[in-house]
């Protein structure tokens, strides 16, 4: 007897090209070794087909009889892992000036979460798929998990093409997609019928690919910003006169001289630019304002913490256990004032900004956080900036991730 798979998902939205498809125009890829060649992806991919026929479990048969476990999207034809099409996956963007500190943000983010959600809010967050997490995992092993305490190292810079992307022939002009992370979050105590599983699809973009101008029909690298449930926009302080002069009594960090500057682009200008796209992909008037939350990631707060004043030193606990519950809490009330004294400093030091994000969206919190802990040190056999594994000490790099599901209400705050 043949048997379709049954896919939970009644739309998928592919997270290589960001295509919205329904679950019966999934292609296979094909198993047999033989059957190689694919009009999009070059004669050495396995030939992808719609498949017809499939063995009693419900997966796909290749013309040849073998079973195929992998499943492709019907437009670009890259792979996607199969969890997408059993469970609900929201996609969230990171946007940042070259420099801002994504990539920092996205290896401390993930590591931290990895290892803090099972005990603190009884859910998993595991790779959706190991292959495509892989660069990911690489930032993280070599900053958390490296043997050598003492050594520098650094993660190298995003480049706006290369092998963090895909190439994908649409009738013989290549465009690039860029490669998504894509985490799966498991409740670990649900019921089989309530098991609240989501994905979790992001992209660590080169800066440069939110220049204006940058975004090109042969490298749409930052269309996930048309599907995007969150919006995390980090602002980096050292790239602002005011911040890096007002900080400079209180850390000697080298990325206060204006010199080891990477980037010199206006981070409003990346801000507006992200908002066009935003707008242009959803149908949106340039006044019309959007719910989509902002989540304004302030980074590097090792460096400038000493301007937030008043706020307690160091930050609290952004989650809190309730007694007789076995997990945490978020604090919302902790994350709100402390996004109250993020803005009171950005209206000090870039007073335009919170008016910029705030016409924006209708939904916007102001996260510090630093990736690191401590500042880089520059490597004295190649002078480029790294940091010790042994000193790292990520500072409220959940807190973004942990606000976003709070709002899907998966992760609940104390009453
Ligand atoms: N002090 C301090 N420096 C940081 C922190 N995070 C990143 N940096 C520094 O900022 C530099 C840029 O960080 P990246 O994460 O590579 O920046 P990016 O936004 O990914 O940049 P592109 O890939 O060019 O778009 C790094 O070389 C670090 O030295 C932090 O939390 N604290
Ligand atoms: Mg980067
Ligand atoms: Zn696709």
């Amino acid at each position: 007897m043949e048997e379709k798979p049954i896919f939970l998902c009644k739309r998928i939205v592919c997270p290589h090209c960001w295509h919205e498809f329904s679950p019966d125009q999934i292609l296979a890829i094909s198993a047999c070794p033989d059957l190689l060649g694919d009009i999009h992806l070059g004669k050495f991919e396995h030939t992808r087909f719609l498949p017809s026929h499939f063995n009693v479990q419900g997966q796909p048969l290749d013309s040849r009889g073998y079973v195929c476990q992998q499943l492709a999207c019907p437009h670009c034809h890259l792979r996607i892992p199969d969890i997408l099409l059993q469970t609900t996956s929201s996609f969230v963007s990171i946007v940042g000036a070259p420099a801002s500190g994504k990539s920092y943000f996205l290896a401390s983010m993930s590591y931290r979460l990895r290892t803090l959600f099972p005990n603190e809010f009884g859910y998993t967050f595991v790779d959706a798929d190991p292959l495509m997490n892989m660069r990911l995992r690489n930032y993280e092993s070599r900053q958390f998990e490296n043997e050598n305490q003492n050594a520098i190292v650094a993660l190298e810079k995003t480049e706006a093409e290369g092998d963090m992307y895909n190439s994908v022939d649409f009738d013989g002009q290549p465009v690039i997609f860029p490669q998504p992370f894509i985490f799966t979050l498991n409740k670990i105590d649900a019921q089989e019928s309530e098991k609240g599983i989501r994905n979790l699809c992001l992209y660590d973009n080169a800066g440069e690919s939110y220049i204006p101008g940058s975004d090109k029909a042969d490298s749409p690298v930052t269309r996930h910003l048309g599907k995007s449930q969150a919006i995390f926009f980090l602002f980096d302080p050292m790239q602002d006169n005011n911040f890096r002069s007002a900080c400079h009594d209180y850390s000697d960090d080298p990325q206060l001289n204006s010199s080891q500057l990477r980037s010199n682009m206006r981070q409003d200008a990346i801000f507006l630019e992200m908002t066009q796209r935003f707008r242009y992909l959803r149908h949106l008037s340039a006044t019309d304002k959007t719910n989509v939350p902002v989540i304004v990631i302030v980074t590097k707060f090792d460096i400038w913490q000493e301007l937030l004043k008043d706020a307690p030193h160091p930050l609290p606990s952004p989650w809190k256990r309730v007694e007789g519950e076995p997990t945490s809490r978020l604090d919302m009330d902790t994350i709100q004032y402390v996004s109250e004294y993020v803005r009171s400093a950005l209206l000090t030091f870039t007073p335009a900004a919170p008016a910029m994000i705030e016409s924006f969206s209708s939904n916007v919190l102001y996260v510090p956080v630093s990736a690191t802990g401590c500042a880089p040190e520059q490597d004295p056999e190649t002078g480029a900036l790294g940091f010790r594994p042994g000193n790292l000490n990520p500072v409220w790099v959940e807190v973004p991730v942990l606000y976003f599901l709070h709002l899907k209400k998966l992760v609940s705050a104390l009453e």
